[in-house]
């Protein structure tokens, strides 16, 4: 098998595990944050940088791929690994999130989506068949199935209806996947239904994916939804595989999440916020972009071993990115996926030695637990 897992310790009083996801292109110790690159990048990251903040998967995406610079050509360069030289794993996502966030440019049918791209306009047309070919292209070390991702809110025939049609997909995606060196994950969907969530699980766990992904969730809903529907989920999906929490990072969500069984996470947001200038820290959120920081000489966040606070101070910072400096954004974007790869080890390591109930009391004592 191309992708497995290895279950090295469970919470005894959470649902939270310490494991290994082994790949083709190394171990990764779960759980795990996944820093996104979408164009087969981490922006602004050079993979030196990513190995040294202690990256050991990435997640790229098949629609931005396929649309630029076309996974013919991917091929061509002799895969996504050797393209953008980065030896270590690599999950792509199927385009079922981004083709359904396109709205009024797509069209759903049984066989497909037809879709207009959002950088020229064109038509395209994305099927599981097409998306397996894609993601066998890009050569990936985990692939997603082409699932649909239902907006919320969104009334429960609707789900039901989208649910049962992401499991076709995942059985025709099965079916068209020939790589024996890249393993294929189901996504569980079932909108914010508990039950609908359940039969979902129901039908891909019999297909005995290597690895299953939560998705669906984190579209806008309330927090306490969120953690029912994991709930509710999670129990269902196998123990000696994976389990992938789809578009979820920041430190609350985490947190919550590894408490309820998920190994694996990707988001844009730790990223993404970074190049607006700010920067997550022990006290929440810091926009190092604001006024207050214009003469603060302290590094980023006192007491962090990130390269950018070990060197540069707040009000650099600040300047840098006040006058749009690439430099600034790297730093920024340095030490957000520092501080998410630490605080997944120091999750990790607390299940490892018993102390992660503490460190759960610790975080939502610190920051509440977000409910609403
Ligand atoms: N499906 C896929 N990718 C995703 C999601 C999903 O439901 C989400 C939901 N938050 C993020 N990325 N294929
Ligand atoms: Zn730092």
């Amino acid at each position: 098998m191309a992708v497995t897992y290895t279950l090295i310790k469970e919470c005894p009083t959470t649902g939270a595990r310490a494991g290994i996801l082994h790949t083709p292109h190394g171990d990764v110790p779960t759980p795990v944050f996944m820093p996104v690159g979408t164009q087969a990048t981490v922006k602004t990251m050079s993979p030196e940088e990513l190995k040294e903040i202690g990256a050991g998967i990435i997640l790229s995406n098949t629609y931005h791929l396929y649309l630029r610079p076309g996974h013919e050509l991917i091929r061509e360069a002799g895969g996504l690994h050797k393209f953008m030289n980065w030896d270590r794993a690599i999950l792509t996502d199927s385009g079922g999130f981004q083709v359904f966030s396109l709205g009024d440019l797509r069209k759903i049918k049984e066989e497909g989506v037809t879709f207009r791209s959002h950088i020229d306009g064109s038509e395209h047309f994305l099927s599981p068949e097409k998306v397996m070919e894609i993601q066998e292209a890009l050569g990936s070390d985990i692939i997603m199935a082409f699932d649909e991702c239902a907006p919320y809110p969104a009334d429960r025939e609707y789900i039901k209806n989208s649910l049962e049609r992401t499991t076709r997909w995942a059985e025709r995606c099965k079916k068209a996947h020939t790589r024996q060196d890249q393993a294929l994950f189901g996504i569980v969907q079932g909108g914010m239904y508990a039950d609908l969530r359940q039969e979902s699980a129901r039908q891909l766990v019999p297909m005995d994916f290597p690895g299953y992904a939560v998705g669906g969730l984190s579209v806008g809903e309330p927090a306490h939804l969120m953690y029912e529907m994991l709930e509710a989920t999670v129990p269902l999906l196998p123990q000696n595989k994976p389990r992938y929490l789809m578009g979820v990072g920041t430190a609350d969500y985490l947190i919550e999440g590894v408490s309820r069984g998920i190994d694996m996470f990707d988001c844009v947001l730790p990223t993404r916020i970074a190049r607006n200038g700010t920067v997550m820290t022990r006290d929440g959120y810091l926009t190092v972009r604001n006024a207050p920081y214009a003469k603060d000489f302290r590094p980023l966040e006192e007491g962090c071993e990130c390269y950018a606070c070990r060197n540069y101070t707040r009000a650099y910072i600040r300047h840098l990115i006040k006058t749009n400096e690439i430099f600034g954004f790297r730093l920024t974007t340095y030490h957000n996926l520092y501080v998410l790869a630490h605080f997944m080890a120091k999750l990790r390591e607390s299940i490892l030695n018993g102390t992660f109930p503490d460190v759960y009391q610790e975080f939502t004592a610190r920051f509440g637990r977000k409910k609403e």
